[in-house]
């Protein structure tokens, strides 16, 4: 697989930029469900989305915001669906914790911790039963590991040899607890170890990097059997809702820094940025006054918002 490194990095900008504008929608109260954002994840969401084949499968979370968006390449059905209007990606029906997108491979989501994991195994049993080959990718969180599906279906995968790349998105958070004030650790490379599973760790949000590492993990679960990655992530946002949002909030966000909430490895944006060359893209006027009308609280417009990424 050859990886466009530049297209990667812009489309983690794209990511941000698309989550900005519904952090704007959420913080003037915009949508009657909550949502999860995973400002702080695009590498991660791009690079497994860059990774999966047109038959592969997805298995997600209450914070599947920025697959979905990667997915659908699109803002518009998804900020539709969190408006719950008939026109939203799933008719306004299942909002944000549950929406999924068949046609793009996301096949289940899940609200209920760990709940998608025995799903996935499920998928990818039924697709081995049927002669098909893929890969199923199922999403879990620090805290969702904590639930007994997780060994269960690691021991599940494992005895069947089952195509699933188990991606856990380590932010170490579960709503506002880290780690060490509600469990003891979870070496998950000692688990895996112990279970003959394949571990692998990203880290750092080099998008080049992790789509390399995604690719050669699809490859393997495809051949050989499940895979558990583990990727540290910074989640630039409270458990739902808008942020920066809060007056509390010392996180910032803006067109003029780029979009870059922190000036550190921690932020996929600011790598991304490391990366891009200033001629790699631009952020058009158009784009600043569709975003300046989003921002002034005046009325929105329902056709899509597009950052144009356009080499000079
Ligand atoms: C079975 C179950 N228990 C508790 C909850 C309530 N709950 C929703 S999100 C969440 C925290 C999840 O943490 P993690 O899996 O690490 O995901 P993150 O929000 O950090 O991305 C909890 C406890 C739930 N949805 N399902
Ligand atoms: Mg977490």
């Amino acid at each position: 697989m050859t990886i466009d490194i530049i297209a990667a990095a812009r489309q983690v900008l794209q990511l941000r930029y698309w989550q900005h504008l519904l952090n704007e929608d959420l913080k003037q109260k915009r949508f009657r469900v909550p949502v999860h954002l995973a400002m702080g994840h695009e590498a991660l969401a791009v690079a497994v989305s860059a990774a999966m084949s047109e038959s592969d499968q997805m298995a997600l979370t209450h914070r599947n915001v920025a697959y979905n968006l990667a997915r659908a390449g699109s803002l518009g059905p998804v900020r539709l669906e969190y408006e719950s209007s008939a026109a939203g990606a799933a008719a306004g029906v299942l909002g944000s914790m549950n929406l999924i997108n068949p046609k793009r491979g996301i096949v289940y989501t899940s609200s209920i911790l760990g709940n998608n994991l025995p799903v996935a195994c499920g998928l990818a049993m039924a697709r081995i039963t049927g002669g098909e080959r893929s890969v199923v990718f199922a999403l879990t969180g620090d805290g969702a590991l904590e639930e007994g599906a997780f060994y269960e279906s690691l021991v599940f995968a494992r005895s069947h040899d089952l195509p699933v790349v188990f991606v856990v998105e380590n932010n170490d958070h579960s709503l506002a607890s880290k780690i060490a004030e509600r469990r003891c650790a979870i070496r998950i490379p000692s688990l895996c170890d112990a279970l003959g599973i394949q571990y692998t760790l990203l880290e750092g949000n080099h998008t080049g990097e992790y789509c390399a590492t995604m690719s050669a993990v699809r490859r393997y679960a495809f051949d050989s059997g499940p895979v558990c990655v583990e990727a540290m992530v910074a989640t630039f946002s409270n458990h739902a809702g808008p942020t920066p949002g809060w007056a509390s909030d010392p996180k910032t966000i803006s067109i003029e820094r780029g979009l870059v909430i922190e000036e550190s490895q921690r932020d996929p944006v600011w790598v991304a940025r490391q990366i891009l060359d200033p001629a790699d893209y631009e952020l058009t006027s158009d784009y600043l006054i569709r975003l300046g009308k989003s921002l002034s609280g005046g009325e929105l417009t329902k056709e899509e918002p597009c950052l144009t990424i356009s080499a000079k």
